[in-house]
């Protein structure tokens, strides 16, 4: 029997909501004012007053398939009663095995090992000491710096925060890692404002890489890291040819190329991978989210057949990576991953999106002269709509408009004054008319 609630929530009487420190959330105002869900089917979720939300967000860009999805559900129902957990240290079960050879054969190039982690920050530290690991295994252990990019986001963890660039997580937590720099972001509205697609401006930007270089020599950086299209902090395209950049500097100096695809991943761009869709090989690749539809916590990294390779040196019985985690490779996790797979192929969601992508960019570029709109931008069934901040009130204006989308039935994501859209790839073009329509009149009603 189910067991019910043995506290319910109400969002009326506010009761229950204290215990839960939400995380990235401001929590005394959301304990005040609540906005909670109960229930989601497809592209809607349920509020716990009734009311159907459109989702614009893809949760939090990982139910691209839309949600509570009865071939995912039954796979993950029947794997819990059937293997609820095995561990993969030492031992194994078909699950990952059967999941990495899938996801190898979705991979360009030469990526086809998979190791597993149970979120994206857990993809990103997996894979940066992955890559100064390899070099150390390839007799260049000096190659241990590593960069990334100012306005990156690679998750919570120490590894991810320090090659990310987000200026209030940096000043909080100190004590960061040591040997790390920052490549400049590309985003430049001065240049590039309402461009369509890729802009134009701003492939330079990659040769920055090539002073970090000349200043610390390429004999001691393991890694660049970067995500092809930011996403959470605020929907930052890569100029055209920026990333081609990128790859040749580090192929120039035997830098590993690392791109963070937990957004880009399953489908966003229209393809498999951003990898794919800027043909742009990386060496190693981390996801996370869409792996699973976001319904069971998963992430993984994908590298190169010679980065494998060159582990696998040694005595037999000698361990190659001392690195994993109790749920890497999780039965559920798996189970939820396949299924996910299945629906993405079956309904060939990836080619639906690159269908839908023009119709997007009409609607999102439709918001132009709207009040307060300072840009509009898009790739994929991705956007950035950038408003003019409330002068000594950063963040104030956008906030507002996600709380009245939230009441008027929209679920929109907001990052400063960004408003970020990316649903689940289901989604028909009515429903992209009702999502910018609602989306119009909240900033024509917005201060
Ligand atoms: N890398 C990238 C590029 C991400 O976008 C992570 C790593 C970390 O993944 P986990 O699974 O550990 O959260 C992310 C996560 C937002 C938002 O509002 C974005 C993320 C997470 C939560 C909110 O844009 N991205
Ligand atoms: N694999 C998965 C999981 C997919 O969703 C798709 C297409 O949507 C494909 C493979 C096929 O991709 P393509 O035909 O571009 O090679």
């Amino acid at each position: 029997m189910v067991q019910e609630l043995t506290h319910p929530l109400s969002a009326e009487t506010r009761s229950g909501l204290e215990a839960f420190w939400m995380p990235f959330t401001a929590n005394r105002q959301f304990k005040t004012k609540p906005r909670l869900m109960v229930s989601a089917k497809d592209m809607h979720f349920t509020t716990e007053d009734g009311r159907q939300v459109l989702d614009g967000t893809a949760g939090l860009w990982c139910v691209n398939a839309g949600h509570c999805r009865p071939k995912i559900i039954e796979a993950v129902t029947k794997q819990v009663a059937t293997l609820d957990f095995a561990p993969t240290f030492q031992m194994g079960h078909p699950g990952p095995f059967q999941l990495a050879e899938r996801l190898a054969d979705m991979l360009p190039g030469d990526l086809d090992h998979v190791f597993f982690t149970n979120s994206g920050s857990e993809a990103v530290e997996s894979a940066l000491k992955i890559a100064i690991a390899y070099h150390r295994v390839c007799g260049q252990g000096t190659r241990q710096r590593l960069i990334g990019r100012e306005r990156g986001y690679h998750g919570v963890n120490f590894g991810g925060i320090s090659v990310g660039g987000i200026s209030p997580v940096r000043k909080f937590f100190g004590g960061l890692l040591n040997g790390v720099d920052h490549l400049p972001h590309t985003h430049d509205l001065e240049h590039n404002a309402f461009s369509k697609g890729q802009p134009t401006w701003g492939s330079h930007l990659a040769d920055d890489l090539e002073q970090i270089v000349a200043l610390h020599d390429a004999s001691n950086i393991a890694a660049v890291i970067v995500e092809p299209v930011a996403g959470s902090t605020g929907v930052l395209l890569p100029p055209a040819g920026y990333l081609q950049r990128l790859r040749e500097i580090c192929d120039k100096y035997g830098i590993l190329l690392i791109f963070d695809e937990v957004i880009t991943g399953f489908g966003r761009l229209g393809s498999s991978f951003a990898a794919e869709h800027f043909g742009v090989i990386p060496d190693i690749i981390t996801v996370a989210k869409g792996i699973t539809n976001g319904t069971i916590p998963m992430g993984a990294v994908f590298v190169r057949k010679q980065i494998y390779d060159a582990f696998m040196h040694g005595p037999d019985n000698a361990i190659e990576l001392f690195h994993g985690y109790t749920y890497s490779g999780h039965p559920v996790a798996c189970a939820a991953a396949m299924a996910t797979l299945d629906i993405y192929e079956e309904e060939g969601l990836f080619h639906r999106a690159n269908d839908l992508a023009s119709y997007w960019e009409e609607a999102v570029h439709a918001l132009r002269g709207l009040p307060h709109v300072i840009d509009t931008r898009n790739l994929g069934i991705i956007a950035g709509i950038e408003l003019e901040p409330i002068p000594g009130q950063p963040s104030v204006r956008a906030f507002d408009c996600f709380v009245r989308a939230y009441e008027q039935g929209l679920l929109i994501r907001t990052t400063g004054d960004i408003i970020a859209l990316s649903p689940p790839l289901i989604l028909e073009k009515h429903h992209i008319d009702q999502m910018f329509s609602m989306l119009a009149d909240i900033l024509r009603e917005t201060a």
